[in-house]
Parts: structure tokens; sequence; C-alpha cells
């Protein structure tokens, strides 16, 4: 209480500061009228409201023509959804919108943005939201912590033009973010963006999963390979072949072609660049200022650029990331397709189709051959063994392969006294899933443990697996156990 009302004092000092600055530093009349006028239309009058239009990548909402600004509403749902990574490769995705970026926001510099976001009732963790565009805490990630089932809102007004990262900022960050919560939004300046004849939206990511690069089935994330900052995957816009195909991006010879490029990371910084193309313009990492005659442009991890050029002769311009392993071996490859009339005189050579299909991509690895079959266990060993394998897929990512868990995020399952006080209730946990505050070893959680689909089987193997790891109390936890918890329901 105490702190806010300081800070609001700070910030209110901070926006009187600003305003003198501003007073005093306009020397010219008509900069003087400008100021005015903005007053007038953002204090004495009530702003006209609108809905934004979001769309999903490779889409761009269309160009504002508004010359005033508005009051605009944007509502973005986060859901947590298993969708395609590459051929035959699934991953559960955390995003803005049911896909992987999220939606393209476009606003208007002085905008006022009336922000909503709702978690989906399914999700199985809290998220919010940390846009780049605002100047407040955390970007608005202190106003929306938002639990599944909740809807949070906060207002912000669009000070700077430019083409900024969202993205969320719930803890553990990187992993939040790893999961592909991430996207765009263009606050158009005043005066709007020149017209182009085509506009996309591309958004890399990098993407770290248990598996090799290939291996099918559902893969979950893998910690240890997003802190070494070694991807399994670098992809735009969500999926390997997202932006290649029938899904290539298109344009007609002589079309300008603008496409706003952002990074979500986690960690790789892009060298994104379109072979056989240079461009024109690049907004350099979204900003005001324009670089000409640009072959590859750096986007940063939580940064973006615009980039345009005109579309000269037909053919296929492959989009990479050219840090080039990553482009044909990771994924980080999308396809502009132009056609219309051949120039020779810019471009006389014979055009090839097929030399730019990645090389890894359809790299299909067999089911790995020592999988075990859905085995019995017939010993307390055994269920060890088995057990072992469970907890790789199902609860590592979470609780960490040393069982240590995350301070603040998920509770430790090595040496916890929570898990060894009660074997019943800690296999209610693992069967039911488990929602509001416990205490671990003398710290809090008040976080969500997903239920998870596993038989009674797989939950006895891996309770056994854990109770015998750590310096936990070695007990052997049977189906026959589990079984019985799970005919009783939950106790809250
Ligand atoms: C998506 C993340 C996630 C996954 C996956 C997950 N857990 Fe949890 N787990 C949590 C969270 C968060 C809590 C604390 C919930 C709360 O605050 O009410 C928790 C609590 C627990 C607890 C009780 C607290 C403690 O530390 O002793 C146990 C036991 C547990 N989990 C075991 C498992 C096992 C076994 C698996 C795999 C079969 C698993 N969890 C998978 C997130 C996860
Ligand atoms: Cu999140």
């Amino acid at each position: 209480m105490k702190t806010s009302t300081k800070t609001k004092a700070v910030q209110f000092l901070g926006i009187a500061i600003y305003c003198l600055g501003l007073l005093f530093s306009c020397t010219d009349v008509k900069k003087e009228r400008e100021i005015a006028s903005a007053a007038i239309a953002a204090g004495s009058k009530v702003l006209p409201q609108i809905e934004a239009e979001l769309t999903n990548a490779p889409n761009v909402p269309r160009p504002i023509a508004r010359k005033y600004p508005a009051k605009v509403v944007v509502r973005l749902e986060v859901t947590e959804v298993v969708q395609k990574l590459a051929d035959g490769v699934e991953y559960t995705f955390w995003t803005f919108g049911g896909s992987v970026p999220g939606k393209f926001i476009r606003i208007r510099e002085g905008d006022e943005v009336e922000f909503h976001l709702m978690n989906h009732p399914d999700s199985k963790n809290p998220h919010n939201i940390d846009l780049h565009a605002v100047s407040g805490p955390g970007g608005g990630a202190a106003s929306t912590f938002t639990a599944p089932g909740h809807e949070t809102i906060f207002d912000f007004k669009a000070l700077n033009p430019g083409l900024y990262v969202y993205h969320c900022a719930t803890a553990p960050v990187g992993m939040h973010i790893a999961n592909g919560m991430y996207g765009l939004i263009l606050v158009e300046p005043k005066e709007g963006l020149p017209a182009v004849d085509k506009e996309y939206y591309v958004m890399q990511g990098d993407f770290y999963t248990k598996g090799d690069f290939g291996a099918p089935g559902l893969q979950p994330f893998d910690m240890t390979k997003a802190l070494k900052e070694e991807p399994t995957y670098v992809v735009f816009n969500g999926s390997v072949g997202a932006l290649t195909g029938e899904k290539a991006l298109t344009a007609q010879t002589g079309e300008t072609v603008r496409l706003f490029v952002g990074n979500g990371g986690p960690n790789l910084i892009s060298s994104f660049h379109v072979i056989g193309e240079i461009f024109d313009k690049v907004y350099q990492e979204g900003g005001s200022k324009v670089n000409e005659n640009v072959q590859t442009t750096l986007v940063p991890a939580g940064g973006a650029a615009i980039t345009e050029f005109k579309a000269d002769v037909p053919g296929n311009y492959v989009l990479v990331d050219h840090s080039i392993f990553r482009a044909f071996n990771k994924g980080a490859l999308g396809m502009l397709k132009v056609q219309g009339k051949e120039d020779k005189k810019v471009y006389s050579g014979q055009i090839m189709d097929k030399i730019y299909l990645p090389e890894g991509a359809t790299v299909q690895e067999m089911p790995d051959s020592k999988a075990p079959l859905a085995p019995v266990a017939a010993t307390k060993d055994g269920r060890i063994a088995l057990g072992k394998a469970v907890f790789t897929q199902n609860c590592q990512a979470c609780h960490q392969a040393e069982g240590q868990g995350i301070k603040g995020a998920f509770p430790p399952i090595a040496k916890s006294d929570y898990l060894n006080a009660d074997v019943n209730r800690a296999i209610g946990v693992v069967a039911h899933g488990l929602e509001g505050q416990i205490k671990v070893n003398g710290e809090l959680y008040n976080s969500t443990m997903p239920k998870l689909t596993l038989t009674d089987e797989q939950i006895a193997n891996v309770l056994t697996f854990v109770y015998n790891q750590w310096g936990n109390k070695g007990v052997e936890v049977t189906t026959e156990q589990v079984k019985k918890v799970r005919a009783t329901p939950p106790s809250h």
C-alpha cells in the first residue's frame, strides 16, 4: 500500500517533469499547436472506442487510416494447446491467441489501449503479458497475472511509435517464452507508415525438446537444453514449414513487400536475411531510424525489425536466419514466392525451384526401439527403473532433473517434507493435480500442478522412483494404493 502510493507519487513527479521539459523545449509555434490540439483530443474529448482487429501470422491487420487517437480495446486469450512443431512432431505450445507467434496487434501512436488478458479455463498455468510498447512497471506484467479461467484488464497509452515484442513474464519466464508465448505489437507513427503492396508477419523462436530434431511424437520441453542455449528447433512462425510449400508468402513482381520481423527467443539472436533480395529499407530494431540497402539485419531476442524490398523478378526467395545451420538443419527457413514477368536485365539465370528445400525437413527417425511397451513392474527395483522414464517425460520439465524444483514456481520433490509426510496425499497430487497454497520445506507455493494423463501403474512407478531418490524416504507405491486414491475425489 505504502510503496504503491510512493511509486505513484514518483511516477506523477516524473510525468510533471516530463511535461515541463516539453513546454520549455517547444520553441517553434507549430509544435506548440500540435501539443495543444493533442491535449484537447486526449483530455477534454472522450476518445472514440474501437475493438482491435487481431490477426494470426503471417497476416497483419490493415494499416490504420485514422488521423486521430482512439481508445482501442484489445482482447487476447491465452491457451495451452498441442500443435505441430515439425512433421510427425508435436509440442504443447502456450499461446497468445491459439498459435505461435501470438496475434498481431496494430495500434496508432497516442492511442489509449484497454487491454484484456484472458486465460482459458483449460490452462494449467497462470500467465501474464509484458508488452514492450508499454511505459510502466513490467510493461503490463505487474497488472496482468492471470490464473486459468480468469481475465485481467489494464490500460496504457502508446507513447512511442515502433514495432514491439510482447511476451509472457510469468516465472519461470524462460520456460513460458520457450513454449511460444510471444508476439508483435505495432504502434504506427501518427503520420502512418508509407503504403506498400504486401505486409507480412514473421517471428522467429527457438525450441527445446527432449528428443533430437525430427524425433517423432509429443515432445516435452527440455530445461537442460534451454539453459545451455542449445535449441533442437529454430523456426519461423511456430513450426518447421510454417512458411514453405502451400504456406509460402506470395507477391507479384513490381510489388513492395514489408516484413514485420520479430524474435521471441528465448535465447538466440537472429541474422535475418532473404536469399536473393536486398532490403531497400530496414527500420532498425523496429524503431524510427531507417537504414537502406541492407543484406542481413540483426533481430535481437525480444526485439524486432521492419524490412522492405521490391520484388523485382519472379522466383522463390528464401527467408533464413543466416546462422545457416539453423536454417537448413533446425527449421529457420521460410519462402516468398514471387510471380510475374521476368526481367532478364535484373536477373537472367535459370530459376531452380528445389535447391533451397531444407536438408533436414524430411528426416524422420524411427521411434526409439528401447522404449518400453507399457511393461509391468514385478519388483520395487523394476518400478524404480520404469518410474524414471515416466519422471523424465512428465515431471522433469517443471520439477527439474534432480527434483530440486524452481524456487517460487515449482516446489522441490527432492527431500520434500510435503512429499514424505503423506504417501496417499502425494498420490492424490499426481492423480488429480493440485491447486492452491502449499508449504514445502518452509517455502510457500501457490500455483497449479496439472492433472497428467497417467495410468495407475505409471503413477505407482513414478512415485516409487521419486521416493527412492534425492534423500526421500524410500517407500514403494503400489498400483492398488493408486487405484484407491484415484477412487477418492480430491479433498479441496
Ligand atoms: C507443469 C508443471 C508440473 C508438472 C509437469 C508436474 N508438476 Fe508437480 N507440481 C507443480 C506445481 C506448480 C506444484 C505446486 C502446486 C501448488 O502450489 O498447489 C506441484 C506439486 C507437486 C507435489 C507436492 C509438493 C512437493 O513438492 O512435494 C508433488 C509430490 C509433485 N508435484 C509431483 C509431481 C510428479 C511426480 C510429476 C510427474 C508425474 C509432477 N509433479 C509433474 C508443477 C508440476
Ligand atoms: Cu505464460
